[in-house]
């Protein structure tokens, strides 16, 4: 086995801002290994495959490299146009997960009561033999519906389609109702279109970059990431709005450290400085909006004197910055964020960030919000799924009328209460609810409530703690994944394909989908036998070649206008046809046509506001098992500004606990001391303070952020849940 020293790694990653710019794949691909030796079926020399990274979402295109035959290093695919042959430091320790010694080796039956990490290692026949006879049992007694899919990624996609033609439409991931979704529906309502995934941002064309969180720097979005390099060299003007002084905010001109909980009143006195002073971009407004009259009358009371009443940000730079925006329209970008469910009323809060854009012209615009494109790839022609008379359980009623994906939590839900109707078995496939969802005592009590639960993880993760069967994925370097169809900038398509042999007796998750299927006797919504001949099949359809797309890793279609100035016609899909900056839709439905300001709940006394976010070397609580990557980062640490910590006499390196307004105590975490954090509110990084004993590269590391979050305002539009609204205090470790 071959390891990558951390010295060297270092040297490889580089760090801080544009630590994405680290590796670059110089000379051409292809070579591949001189001979296989006979004895070992192990390659000689050096031998280079494409493949995709899956340390993160975003799917950048690389480069796998083996020297005799032993997995060797990873680097971006220049090729590739998201990652333009750089990783991000999470990418290029990604090959840590193929040797991370607690990875599961076989597939686990529980032994003993649920959550008591007690396990038998069976075949995966009988694993998957188990699993098919209680899906069919809960099907006969309660129903398909009954079965419900937790799964993020791509990877999950086989598994999704297994589950459809068992007739069930309960598939969720927490990217909506925990991550995007309420800024995906704030910019539905507004412009017509969600922002998507790669976000359709043009950074690197901005003259103006606005951050109202979006800690790019830290949060490692690779493309994103590089943009933001180019977008500072070009000396572009940045406006970071953060509670706590962030990478990004070291690169600001303008750094707005606003009390937490109060965007909303700042983006709305912005429009209003905006408007009052008629610097808006007055002939897009004109031809694309629609209730501009009402919209400007609505927010005139939104005076920068109000907002800094609310925010404590000073007036003359709430004008200041709002002229700063405008001088560079349509250049200026407001990023819409990905992370948004802060406070429970976040899609107003995204609705007030896409009128902001819309006032700056930048929808549609260069250095602004670009028009994805994409190659066009016909699904495989499945037999239809059978479709049962219930609906979706997570949104009874259209309780939550803006939902445009399914809620995570609305599932779970209904699993304690068994209303709408009962849901009895979970499927999750690579997201460890137990960090992903908020109040992880309800987590626990819906599990209590299954009849089935199975996880799909590469290592024994908290959530596979808590299963009756855990199956044993390959890890993203051992397997094909589904095609990666991703909108972007250019069209293209790339291909995740195994790289290295797993150690252990594990699966990639389209055999385990497909198998379980045969199971299920729904073995004829798989006509192919092999994922390669799904590939042929579709993108023979469309006309290209997958032996050329495994050689390359990357097919790319033609490029097309993505702009509004090179040709692209404006449409907006909303139901007036325009931008809604006054939205009867809203209205109808008895919520604001035009942003409100909330007041956030106050701080109680003696607590503070419990923030979070990213590490640049850790995605979630994914990567915390792999040794490259811990060894960089290995626990987190609770920030505290200097003057609350000299009043509670903590220096850095202490270690204490907190503890949240329920009493629900965090693992010892050592304190941080720092004027980068306003006083009123602490910062962990997420994904820390594990609890898989199974995990000891992992176990009570640091403090979990997620274990003190209950206290979550649900979002009336869409369901999603509000993570910032829960405050700490400080107990003796
Ligand atoms: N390295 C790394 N990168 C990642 C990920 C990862 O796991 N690791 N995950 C990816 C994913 S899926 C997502 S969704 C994104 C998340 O990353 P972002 O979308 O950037 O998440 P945010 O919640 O906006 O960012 C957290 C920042 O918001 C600040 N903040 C907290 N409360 C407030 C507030 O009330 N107002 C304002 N203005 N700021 C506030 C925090 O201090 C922190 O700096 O990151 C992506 N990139
Ligand atoms: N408190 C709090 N909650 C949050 C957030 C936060 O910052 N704070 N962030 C939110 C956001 S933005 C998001 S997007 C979600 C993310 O939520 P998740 O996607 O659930 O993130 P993770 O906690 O990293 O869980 C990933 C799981 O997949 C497993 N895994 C890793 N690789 C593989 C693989 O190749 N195959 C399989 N089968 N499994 C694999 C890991 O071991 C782990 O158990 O969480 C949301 N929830
Ligand atoms: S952003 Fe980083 S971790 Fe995510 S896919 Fe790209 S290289 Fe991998
Ligand atoms: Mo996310």
């Amino acid at each position: 086995m071959i390891t990558v020293s951390r010295r060297r790694f270092l040297k490889i990653t580089g760090f801080g801002l544009g630590a994405a710019a680290a590796v670059s794949a110089s000379e051409p691909l292809a070579k591949s290994a001189e001979y296989i030796n006979a004895k070992t079926g192990k390659g000689k020399g050096i031998e280079k495959i494409p493949t995709t990274c899956d340390i993160c979402f975003w799917k950048c295109g690389a480069i796998a490299y083996l020297k005799d035959g032993e997995l060797w290093k990873i680097e971006g695919n220049p090729e590739d146009p998201l990652s333009n042959g750089r990783l991000c430091p999470r990418g290029t320790g990604g090959i840590g997960a193929h040797f991370d010694k607690d990875r599961l080796k076989s597939p686990l039956i529980r032994k003993n009561e649920r959550g008591e990490d007690q396990w038998v290692a069976v075949t995966w026949d009988e694993a998957l033999s188990y699993i098919a006879e209680k899906m069919n049992k809960i099907k006969a007694k309660y129903g398909p519906e009954s079965v419900a899919l937790f799964s993020h990624g791509i990877g999950g996609n086989f598994l999704k389609h297994t589950l459809k033609a068992y007739g069930s439409p309960n598939v969720a991931a927490p990217s909506f109702a925990q991550c995007r979704g309420p800024r995906d529906v704030g910019f539905e309502l507004t412009f017509g279109e969600p922002v998507g995934s790669p976000e359709r941002t043009d950074i690197e064309n901005a003259d103006c970059l606005v951050l109202i969180g979006s800690h790019l720097g830290e949060n490692m979005h690779n493309t994103q990431v590089q943009e933001f390099s180019r977008f500072i060299e070009n000396k572009g003007t940045l406006i970071v709005v953060d509670p706590r002084f962030s990478v990004a905010a070291g690169k600001a001109k303008y750094y707005l450290p606003i009390k937490p909980g109060t965007d909303t009143a700042l983006i709305l006195a912005w429009m209003n400085v905006i408007v009052s002073m008629g610097l808006y971009d007055k002939e897009y407004v004109e031809k694309y909006g629609f209730g501009f009259e009402q919209f400007s009358q609505l927010i005139s009371l939104n005076t920068p004197e109000w907002a800094y009443i609310q925010t404590g940000i000073d007036p003359e730079i709430i004008r200041a910055t709002a002229i700063e925006m405008a001088k560079n329209k349509p250049r200026t970008l407001v990023h819409p964020g990905r992370h948004t469910t802060w406070y429970g009323n976040d899609a107003q809060r995204s609705r007030a960030i896409a009128l902001l854009n819309a006032l700056l012209g930048s929808w549609g615009r260069k250095g602004g919000f670009f028009f994805p494109a994409s190659l066009d790839i016909p699904n495989y022609p499945y037999p239809e799924y059978p479709h049962g008379e219930r609906g979706k359980v997570d949104n009874p009623g259209k309780k939550y009328p803006f939902a445009s994906e399914t809620i995570t939590t609305g599932i779970r839900e209904a699993t304690i209460t068994g209303e709408p109707y009962p849901i009895k078995g979970w499927l999750v496939y690579a997201t460890n609810l137990i960090q992903a969802l908020p109040d992880r005592e309800e987590t626990i009590k819906a599990i209590q409530n299954l009849d089935l639960m199975v996880v799909v993880d590469v290592v024994p993760s908290e959530i596979a703690g808590w299963a009756d069967v855990v199956l044993p994925e390959d890890t993203y370097l051992e397997r094909f994944d589904d095609l990666s169809i991703t909108p972007f900038k250019k069209p293209f398509i790339s291909l995740r394909q195994p790289v290295i042999s797993s150690p252990g007796d594990t699966k990639p998750n389209w055999w385990i989908a497909r198998e379980l299927a045969i199971k299920l006797g729904l073995g004829h919504y798989y006509p192919w036998t092999n994922i390669e001949e799904y590939f042929k099949k579709r993108l023979g359809a469309a006309g290209y070649s997958y032996d050329e797309l495994k050689k390359k890793g990357i097919l790319k279609g033609e490029e097309t206008p993505i702009f509004f100035e090179d040709g692209i016609e404006p449409v907006f899909y909303t139901p007036s046809g325009k931008i809604e900056f006054y939205s009867p839709q809203l209205q109808a439905a008895g919520f604001s046509p035009v942003p409100e300001f909330e007041k956030p709940k106050e701080n109680p006394p003696g607590y503070l506001r419990l923030i979070y976010g990213r590490s640049p070397v850790h995605t979630f609580s994914r990567t915390q098992s792999n040794h490259l990557l811990s060894d960089l980062y290995e626990e987190n640490e609770v920030w505290v500004n200097t003057s609350v910590a000299m009043k509670y006499g903590y220096k850095s390196g202490d270690k204490i606990r907190l503890a949240n307004t329920y009493g629900v105590k965090s693992e010892p975490v050592k304190v941080k001391v720092t004027e980068r954090i306003r006083p009123d509110c602490v910062f962990l990084v997420h994904g820390f303070g594990q609890t898989s004993k199974m995990l000891k590269s992992t176990y009570k590391k640091g403090a979990s952020d997620s274990l003190l979050l209950k206290n979550c305002s649900t979002d009336p539009l869409m369901g999603g849940t509000g993570l910032n609204n829960n405050f700490v205090t400080f107990e003796e470790a």
